[in-house]
C-alpha cells in the first residue's frame, strides 16, 4: 500500500471506531483481542517481538533476531496518525495488523526465515525500519501428522485463491462488456459475483503491494479524482450516476489489474500461519468496512461483500482445522462454534443468490452482525499462533 492510502485508511479508521463505538461490545472485543490468550497458545518456541507503534514509527526493538517463529506484539502508543504495522520483504506484505488506534494492542505470528525485513507504518515521521532475521530457518516442531495436514491445507488453500482469482477475471469481463454496452441494470448485477470473489481473497490481493487500491479503493485514498479506479469507481458510476458513461476505460484496467492478480498468485509462497493471519483479516475487514457501510456507500452491497469475507475466512479456517484439531483442540472447536454462530447472523440477510442492502438494516441488526464479529475475530487471532512453526 502506498503512503498516502495509509494516511487515509488512519483517517478512516478513525471515523470507524467512532461508528463502532456505537456497538460497544464489537469495540471491547478488538480492543481486548490479544490481551488474553494469545501467548497460552504459543508453543514455547515461539519468541515474541514487542513493536510500539507511534508517530515516530515502529522500530523494532533489536533490528536483528533469530529466525523462527515469532509473534509480532503491536501497541500503539500514542500515535494519532498511524494506525498499522505491515511486516514487508521485497514489496510483500507477509503480515499486518490494521485499524490499531491510539492506546490498542494486536499482534500477528508468523514463522520468520532468515533475510531482511523492513516494519513499514505508514504515515509515520519514519515509516521503515528494517529488521534482520539471521541463523537457520526453523525446522518444523510438529509432529508427522500434524505436517501433513498442514502441507495439505497449504495446497489446498492455494487451489482456493487460483481458483477465485480465475472466477474474478472471468467475472469481471463480464461486467466489463455489459459496461461496453452501456447496460447498467445488467452491469449491476455482474458487479456481485466479481464482488464475492475478490472479498473471499483480499487479504492475498493486499499482501501484493498496489494492486489492492488500484481494484478496491475508496474516493477518498485519492489526492486526484482521476486516480479513483476499480470496483468502487464504477459502483459510483452505476448506482450513484446511473450510467455506464466513461467507465470502459476504468472497466478494461480493472481486467487488466484482475489479470496481474491472477498471474502474481500462481507464483504465492505462503505458509500456515500466513494462511491464519489472512483468515483474521478478513474479519477485521468485515469490523473495519463492511459493519460501516463504508465500503459499498453507493450500492449499499455491504452484506454481500461482508458474507465474501466470512467465507473466505471459514475456508482458511476449514482447510486449518484438521491440524488445529492435533495442536489445540479447544481452539479448533471454539472457532467452528463462532463461524456458525456468524453464518446464522448473517442468514436472515439472505436475498435469493445474493442479500439485503446494508441500508435497509436497522442500527440494532448491525449491533448483533457486529458482535458476532467481535466474537469470531478473537479466538481466530489466535490460530496462527497455535500452528506456527509445525509444518
Ligand atoms: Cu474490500
Amino acid at each position: 500500500m502506498t503512503n498516502k492510502r495509509g494516511v487515509q485508511i488512519a483517517v478512516r479508521g478513525a471515523a470507524v471506531l467512532g461508528a463502532l463505538a456505537l456497538s460497544g461490545t464489537a469495540l471491547a472485543a478488538c480492543g481486548s483481542n490479544d490481551k488474553s490468550g494469545g501467548d497460552s497458545t504459543a508453543t514455547g518456541n515461539t519468541q515474541v517481538l514487542n513493536i510500539t507503534l507511534s508517530n515516530k514509527g515502529c522500530a523494532p526493538p533489536k533490528s536483528e533476531i533469530p529466525a523462527g517463529p515469532t509473534k509480532f506484539q503491536i501497541k500503539n502508543s500514542g500515535g494519532t496518525k498511524v494506525t498499522e504495522v505491515e511486516l514487508m520483504q521485497g514489496g510483500r506484505i507477509l503480515a499486518e495488523k490494521e485499524n490499531l488506534a491510539d492506546s490498542f494492542s494486536g499482534s500477528f505470528t508468523l514463522n520468520l526465515k532468515p533475510g531482511d525485513y523492513e516494519l513499514y507504518c505508514p504515515g509515520a515521521e519514519t515509516e521503515r525500519s528494517p529488521l534482520k532475521v539471521t541463523g537457520e530457518a526453523a525446522s518444523s516442531s510438529g509432529s508427522e501428522a500434524e505436517q501433513a495436514a498442514l502441507t495439505k491445507a497449504i495446497s489446498d488453500y492455494r487451489a482456493y485463491v487460483q481458483d477465485e482469482v480465475n472466477q474474478l477475471v472471468t467475472n469481471t469481463t463480464a461486467l466489463q462488456a455489459a459496461i461496453d454496452d452501456g447496460d447498467v441494470a445488467r452491469a449491476k448485477k455482474l458487479y456481485e459475483p466479481a464482488r464475492l470473489n475478490y472479498e473471499r481473497i483480499e487479504p492475498v490481493a493486499e499482501s501484493f503491494g498496489d494492486l489492492d487500491p488500484r481494484i478496491d479503493g475508496r474516493a477518498e485514498d485519492f489526492d486526484s479524482p482521476e486516480d479513483f479506479q476499480g470496483f468502487h469507481r464504477i459502483e459510483m458510476a452505476l448506482w450513484q450516476d446511473n450510467t455506464t458513461d466513461g467507465m470502459s476505460p476504468i472497466a478494461a484496467k480493472l481486467v487488466a489489474d484482475t489479470e496481474s492478480l491472477k498471474k502474481l498468485v500462481a507464483t504465492l509462497d505462503i505458509d500456515a500461519a500466513q494462511i491464519a493471519n489472512g483468515a483474521t483479516e478478513l474479519m477485521n475487514e468485515v469490523a473495519n468496512s463492511k459493519v460501516s457501510g463504508e465500503e459499498e456507500r453507493y450500492s449499499h452491497l455491504d452484506i454481500l461483500d461482508m458474507a465474501g469475507n466470512i467465507q473466505g475466512s471459514e475456508k482458511a479456517f476449514t482447510l486449518l482445522q484438521p491440524a488445529l484439531e492435533m495442536t489445540n483442540k479447544a481452539l479448533a472447536t471454539t472457532v467452528a462454534q463462532r463461524f456458525a454462530e456468524m453464518n446464522a447472523a448473517m442468514e436472515p440477510y439472505k436475498a435469493g443468490d445474493s442479500y439485503v442492502l446494508y441500508n435497509t438494516l436497522t442500527a440494532d441488526q448491525v449491533r448483533e452482525l457486529s458482535r458476532a464479529v467481535g466474537a469470531l475475530a478473537e479466538p481466530l487471532s489466535e490460530v496462527a499462533g497455535a500452528i506456527v512453526g509445525k509444518a
